[in-house]
C-alpha cells in the first residue's frame, strides 16, 4: 500500500483515504506514543489536552495506569474495528470513547456533542430479541428484509439498505426499508468504482463507519507523520465521496461491513436526509446485528458448499463406476449427461476425445464445435477455464450458438481432449443508478468527481450466461482430476491391449 497517495488528483483506486489527516466536525481525536510518553497528534480543539506543541505528558490527562490498561485491552481487542471504552480524565467529565492502535500510537476518538447515555441493559434485550427473530426466519430474503427494517427502527435513519457485491465488483441493493416519500433504491445496480478498492479493503479491517454531517467542514489533525486512520470511526471521508452523498441528497450516512469468510459480502448502508448523531451504543447495536447476519450468511454458504461437494463427489463416483467398466467409455459418459448437467447447472455437454466429438444437444454441429475446439484447445490444456461471455472472450464463438457461457475442462496436458459445459444466454435487464458509462465526471481542475444524476438507466444485457461461480469451478476441477485419471488409465489400458 506504499503506492497509495492522499492526493485527491490520484485516481480513486489509488487514494490513501486512511491518511487523510482529518476528522469529522463535532468529533475529537488524540494519539499518544506510549514508548515516547507523549502526545503525537490532536485534532483541532484538543489543545487543552495535548498542549499547543503536544508538550503535555498524557499522564496529565489520564492516570498513567489507566492508559496502560487501555493499551492492554486495545492490544487484546479482536473486534475488527475500534474498541469502546469509558475514560475518566483527571479534569473533566467521563467520556465514552473509541480506542485503537495505529502503529506505535494509541488513538482515542470521541463525539464532543454526545452526552454520556445512561447505562441500562435495555438495548441488550432489544438486540437479543431481534437476533432471535432473525434466526427463526427461513429464507435469506426474509432475513435481509427484517435486518434492514430493524436497523432502520433502531437508528431512525430515513433509509436502510443491504448492498450486495457481485463477483465483478458491481453492487446491488438487495433489501431496503425507507421513508415512504423517498424513491426506493431496491434492485438498483451501482458500478464497482462507486466504492473503490481502498474503501472496500478498509471494511475488512473496520466494522462500521459513520458520517454524521455530510456538509460540515472537517477538523484538521495536527501532529507528526500522517496518522493511520484505518480503524477510525469518525475519519473524514474523501472529498469525492462527500460529493457523491451530496449529489444523492444524503445528509448523514452509516455503513457497516458484512464479512463472510474473510471477504466483503456486502454492506449495510443507511442514509438520512439531514445531519444525524448516533450514540456509541446504537453504533454497537448495528454492529451486533450486522455480524449476526454475517454469521448466518456464512452458515448458509457453508451448507451450500457442502451440498455442492456432496453432489460432486457423487458424480465423480458415478463417472468412475461408468467408465471403469469399459475402454470405450465416452458413450457411457454421454448416457449420464443429464446428471452431469444437473449437477453443474449447465444446459449442454460436449465431450471431445481421441478426435471424436460427442454432443448432448443434437442441434449443435460436430464439425463446427471441432473447429472451435481446434482453435482454442492448445492454450487451455491441463486446466479448467471459463467464460460467461463467449462472444467477448473467444474468437469464433458463433460456432457454439446459441450458447453464451462455457466451462472448459481440459482432459489432457498434450492433446485437445476436453469436456465443455455450455450455458445458454441469459438476457437480463440491469437497472443502473445512473448511466454506468458516465459514472464519473472530470472537473475543471482535473479532479475526478462522482456523477450528478442517479436517475435509473436500464441496460438489456445480451450475450452473457449465468456466471460460473467459484464453487462450480472447483467442482469442475474435481471432475477434471477424476476424468484425467480415467483417461490416462484407459489409454494406458488400450495401449496395452493394442500392443
Ligand atoms: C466510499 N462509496 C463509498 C462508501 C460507500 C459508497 C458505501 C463507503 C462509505 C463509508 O465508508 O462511510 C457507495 N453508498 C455507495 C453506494 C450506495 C451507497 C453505491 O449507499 C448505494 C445505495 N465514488 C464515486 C466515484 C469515486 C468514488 C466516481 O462515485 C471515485 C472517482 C470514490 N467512494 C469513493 C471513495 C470512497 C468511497 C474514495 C472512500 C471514502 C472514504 O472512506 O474516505
Amino acid at each position: 500500500s506504499t503506492s497509495l497517495s492522499p492526493d485527491p488528483h490520484q485516481s480513486c483506486e489509488q487514494q490513501a483515504i486512511h491518511l487523510i489527516g482529518q476528522i469529522q466536525a463535532g468529533k475529537a481525536l488524540v494519539a499518544l506514543d506510549l514508548a515516547a510518553g507523549r502526545f503525537t497528534h490532536g485534532s483541532a480543539g484538543t489543545e487543552s489536552i495535548t498542549g499547543s506543541d503536544f508538550e503535555k505528558p498524557p499522564g496529565s490527562w489520564l492516570p498513567v495506569p489507566r492508559i496502560a490498561a487501555l493499551l492492554r485491552r486495545a492490544t487484546a481487542w479482536r473486534g475488527r474495528g475500534p474498541m469502546p471504552a469509558t475514560i475518566e480524565p483527571l479534569h473533566g467529565p467521563a467520556l465514552q470513547v473509541w480506542v485503537y492502535l495505529a502503529g506505535p500510537q494509541l488513538v482515542i476518538e470521541w463525539d464532543t456533542e454526545q452526552a454520556m447515555p445512561s447505562m441500562t441493559d435495555e438495548w441488550d434485550l432489544e438486540v437479543k430479541e431481534c437476533l432471535e427473530e432473525i434466526e427463526m426466519l427461513e429464507s435469506l430474503d426474509e432475513k435481509l428484509a427484517r435486518v434492514v427494517s430493524r436497523i432502520r427502527g433502531l437508528t431512525d435513519f430515513d433509509r436502510a439498505m443491504i448492498y450486495r457485491f457481485h463477483e465483478d465488483g458491481t453492487g446491488e441493493v438487495v433489501a431496503e426499508d425507507c421513508r415512504e416519500d423517498w424513491e426506493p433504491y431496491l434492485g438498483l445496480r451501482y458500478p464497482a468504482g462507486d466504492i473503490p478498492r481502498p474503501a472496500r479493503e478498509l471494511f475488512l479491517r473496520n466494522d462500521l463507519r459513520l458520517i454524521g454531517d455530510v456538509s460540515a467542514r472537517p477538523l484538521e489533525i495536527r501532529g507528526g507523520d500522517e496518522l493511520d486512520l484505518s480503524l477510525s470511526r469518525y475519519r473524514q471521508p474523501a472529498e469525492v465521496h462527500i460529493e457523491y452523498l451530496t449529489n444523492m441528497g444524503v445528509g448523514a450516512s452509516l455503513v457497516a461491513a458484512i464479512r463472510v469468510d474473510h471477504k466483503l459480502w456486502g454492506l449495510i448502508s443507511c442514509h438520512h436526509g439531514t445531519a444525524r448523531a448516533l450514540t456509541m451504543r446504537d453504533q454497537s447495536r448495528v454492529s451486533a446485528l450486522t455480524s449476526h447476519l454475517a454469521v448466518d450468511l456464512a452458515g448458509a454458504a457453508r451448507e451450500q458448499r457442502l451440498r455442492d461437494e456432496l453432489a460432486c463427489a457423487r458424480l465423480a463416483n458415478k463417472l468412475v463406476q461408468c467408465v471403469t467398466l469399459t475402454t470405450d467409455w465416452a458413450p457411457v459418459m454421454m448416457s449420464i449427461s443429464q446428471e452431469i448437467l444437473r449437477t453443474m447447472r449447465s444446459d449442454t455437454l460436449v465431450l471431445h476425445l481421441d478426435g471424436r466429438t460427442y454432443l448432448s444437444d443434437p442441434g449443435l454441429s460436430a464439425g463446427r464445435v471441432e473447429t472451435f475446439i481446434g482453435q482454442h484447445a492448445a492454450e487451455r490444456r491441463n486446466r479448467v477455464t471459463s467464460s460467461h461471455q463467449l462472444g467477448e472472450d473467444f474468437a469464433g464463438s458463433d460456432q457454439l450458438e446459441p450458447y453464451a457461457g462455457v466451462l472448459w475442462v481440459s482432459l489432457s496436458a498434450f492433446r485437445n481432449d476436453c469436456l465443455l459445459l455450455l450455458r445458454r444466454e441469459q438476457r437480463e435487464l440491469v437497472r443502473w443508478a445512473g448511466n454506468p458509462g458516465q459514472a464519473t465526471v472530470v472537473k475543471a481542475d482535473g479532479r475526478i468527481g462522482p456523477r450528478h444524476s442517479f436517475a435509473e438507466w436500464s441496460e438489456q444485457v445480451r450475450g452473457r450466461s449465468r456466471p460460473w461461480s467459484e464453487a462450480e469451478r472447483s467442482m469442475a476441477e474435481t471432475v477434471r482430476s477424476t476424468l484425467i485419471d480415467i483417461v490416462i488409465t484407459s489409454q494406458g489400458f488400450r495401449e496395452l491391449v493394442e500392443t
